[in-house]
């Protein structure tokens, strides 16, 4: 969704990728598979590699909470989610080897959550001389990249069909806003407790259930600046 930057942006332009896909009562397969990738915040640039301050937009709030909470638990007190790259995989889907490096602080941890199918994660060393060992990844995991792993090779060879499926979950119990409301980054609670409530127990949750049972989303979150720094 706007103002993040999709795969499918050079080839149409949507505002919107989810209703797009069920603007006509049926859902629209072709389009729901196109989406490989979102980038949020400092958009990551696939050809050049580099963060600009021209090619950057607000970083979900939602995402920057969850990230801030991983945080300070992990003792991160100063970690600032600037950056995500979100991935969407298929049954078929991999992604090949790579090391993540394009940010300016590389001593922030990079915290990668996923949902939905498994992976198998692959993680080796900081060159391709050592043997990767291989993780199993399943809905719900975080994987956290810090210190000497934050610039080790890794890739996903495999997605397999997950064994369970949490998001089945039945004992999903209304959130208040009273237990939001605490978090610094959400100003109107309200708000922000309806969005996640009416997704309960209707069409809008078969739909996303329909897509999951068949799909893995991988959201890897990365601090972009120094500590004191405000902009590239
Ligand atoms: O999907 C994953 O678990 C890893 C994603 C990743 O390595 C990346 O986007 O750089």
């Amino acid at each position: 969704m706007k103002p993040n930057k999709l795969n499918i942006d050079i080839e149409m332009n949507v505002e919107d990728w989810w209703v797009e896909c069920f603007k006509n009562s049926e859902c629209d397969r072709q389009l729901q598979k196109k989406l490989r990738w979102t980038t949020l915040g400092y958009h990551h640039n696939w050809d050049t590699k580099v963060y600009t301050e021209q090619n950057k937009s607000l970083f979900p709030l939602d995402l920057a909470e969850l990230s801030d909470i991983l945080a300070k638990y992990l003792g991160y007190s100063n970690f600032k989610a600037e950056a995500a790259i979100v991935n969407y995989y298929h049954m078929n889907s991999t992604l090949s080897a790579h090391t993540d490096h394009s940010e300016v602080n590389l001593e922030a941890p990079l915290f990668s959550f996923s949902f939905g199918q498994s992976a198998i994660f692959l993680i080796g060393g900081q060159d391709k001389s050592l043997e990767p060992s291989a993780i199993l990844i399943k809905s719900g995991d975080i994987v956290v990249m810090s210190k000497k792993a934050r610039l080790c090779y890794h890739a996903v060879p495999k997605i397999l069909p997950s064994a369970e499926s949490p998001w089945e979950e039945t004992e999903i119990s209304n959130v208040s806003s009273n237990s939001i409301s605490s978090f610094k980054y959400i100003s109107q609670p309200e708000e922000f407790v309806g969005t996640m409530n009416e997704n309960i127990d209707n069409e809008k949750w078969n739909r996303f259930r329909n897509y999951i049972q068949e799909s893995r989303i991988n959201m890897n979150v990365r601090q972009v600046l120094n500590e004191n720094q405000n902009s590239i």
